[in-house]
């Protein structure tokens, strides 16, 4: 459905090395609508609640301490398969299997800074929304570009 909604979040590697706009302009620029933005710096407390899957893996207190040491810039694309289309976009978990032209395959080489998160079903991406954002962050007006995008 074209109101299917994923959550992206450009990670403290992306922002430092100066990511966000290109990324924000691939998921602009293929189409989805942004619809929720915001940037901070997130703490242990949410990070363990959106990698609730995750805590008990050996390599988690090192992910815990690169999430929280710097801001992250967080969105909400909504559109025609978001969630699944957003992970192509953002390419494999390691960085050795993404492929060029993904975000990943064009820009990281080491798994543990990939820069860019990605919702990996459309279930997890409704809890990740409601993590990060109040219900009043994520916007409701028309793309009046939809026309040109969807037939
Ligand atoms: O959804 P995605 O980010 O592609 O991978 P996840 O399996 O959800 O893992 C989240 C995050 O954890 C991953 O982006 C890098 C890090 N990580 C790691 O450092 N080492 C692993 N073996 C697996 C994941
Ligand atoms: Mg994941």
């Amino acid at each position: 459905s074209i109101t299917e909604r994923t959550y992206i979040m450009v990670k403290p590697d992306g922002v430092q090395r100066g990511l966000v706009g290109e990324i924000m302009a691939r998921f602009e620029k293929r189409g989805y609508k942004l619809i929720a933005l915001k940037m901070r710096t997130a703490d242990e407390a949410l990070l363990k609640k959106h990698y609730c899957d995750l805590v008990e893996k050996p390599f988690f207190p090192s992910l815990l301490s690169f999430m929280t040491s710097g801001p992250v810039v967080s969105m909400v694309w909504e559109g025609l398969d978001a969630v699944k289309q957003g992970r192509q976009m953002l390419g494999e978990t390691n960085p050795l299997a993404s492929k060029p032209g993904s975000i990943r395959g064009d820009f990281c080489i080491d798994m543990g800074k990939n820069i860019c998160h990605g919702s990996d079903s459309v279930e997890s991406a409704e809890n990740e929304i409601a993590l990060w954002f109040t219900p009043e962050e994520v916007l409701k007006y028309d793309q009046t570009r939809a026309a040109h995008i969807y037939e």
